[in-house]
C-alpha cells in the first residue's frame, strides 16, 4: 500500500492518521506540491494528494480513501453502529468539505463574505447535533480534526472557527488530540504561518 501525501495537507493528514491508528504498514510518498512527481501526475486526474495505491487500485479523495481503508483493514468502529447515525456521519463529512471549509476559507481573507451565506450557521448546528452521538475516534473525528487543529490556531478570530469552537469544540479538540492525529501532524508553527500567508487578510 502506497500513500502520496504532503506534510502540510489536511486531507492527506486524514489518511496518514487513519493508517497510523490502525498500525497498518504503508509506504509514504512525500510529495512537493510545487514540483509534483511524474508518477502522481500520471495516476490522478486531480493531481492532488492524498492518493492511495493498493495492489493496482488507485484512489483519490480523502473521504473515499479513508472509507476504503476502514473496510479494507478493517476498522470496525469507523462509524457508529446505528444505521441512521452512520448516514448522518457521512452527510456531516460531506457538508464539512463541500460547504463549511470553502465558506470558512473564503472568509479568512474576507470576513464580510459570510454575510451573503448565512446558512453556514445551520451547517454548524447540524454538526453539533451529529457529533453528540458519534465517537471521537471515528472517521468523522479524523475527518474534521486535521483542519481544526490548523485553523483554530491560524484564524482563531474567524466567525466560523469561533462558532465551531463554541458548539463542536469539545469533539473537535478531542479529535485533534488523538495520538494518531498528533503523531502525523506537520510542524504546526510552519503550517499555520503558511496558511495565514496564503489564506489570511491581504496587505
Ligand atoms: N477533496 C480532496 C482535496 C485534496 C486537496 O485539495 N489536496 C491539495 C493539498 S492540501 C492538493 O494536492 N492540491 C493540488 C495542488 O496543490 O496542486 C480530498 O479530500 O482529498
Amino acid at each position: 500500500m502506497r500513500l502520496f501525501s504532503a506534510a502540510g495537507c489536511p486531507y492527506a493528514h486524514r489518511s496518514r492518521a487513519l493508517l497510523t491508528l490502525m498500525k497498518a504498514p504503508f509506504e509514504l510518498r512525500e510529495v512537493d506540491l510545487a514540483n509534483k512527481p511524474a508518477e502522481l501526475l500520471a495516476l490522478s486526474p486531480t493531481q492532488a494528494v492524498p492518493l492511495l495505491e493498493d495492489d493496482g487500485l488507485v484512489l483519490y479523495e480523502s473521504a473515499v480513501i479513508n472509507e476504503y481503508l476502514a473496510e479494507r483493514l478493517p476498522w470496525r468502529d469507523a462509524f457508529s453502529s446505528s444505521l441512521s447515525q452512520r448516514a448522518l456521519e457521512r452527510l456531516a463529512m460531506k457538508r464539512f468539505d463541500d460547504v463549511l471549509i470553502p465558506v470558512a476559507f473564503a472568509s479568512f481573507s474576507n470576513p464580510a463574505s459570510l454575510e451573503s451565506k448565512p446558512l453556514w450557521r445551520k451547517e454548524v448546528e447540524f454538526l453539533a447535533r451529529t457529533v453528540k452521538q458519534s465517537p471521537v475516534e471515528s472517521l468523522l473525528g479524523l475527518h474534521m480534526a486535521t483542519h481544526w487543529l490548523r485553523t483554530k490556531v491560524a484564524f482563531p478570530e474567524n466567525a466560523v472557527v469561533q462558532a465551531l469552537g463554541e458548539s463542536v469544540g469539545e469533539f473537535l479538540n478531542a479529535a485533534a488530540a488523538l495520538p494518531c492525529v498528533v503523531a502525523t501532524s506537520p510542524d504546526l508553527e510552519l503550517t499555520v504561518k503558511a496558511l495565514r500567508a496564503r489564506f489570511g487578510p491581504k496587505g
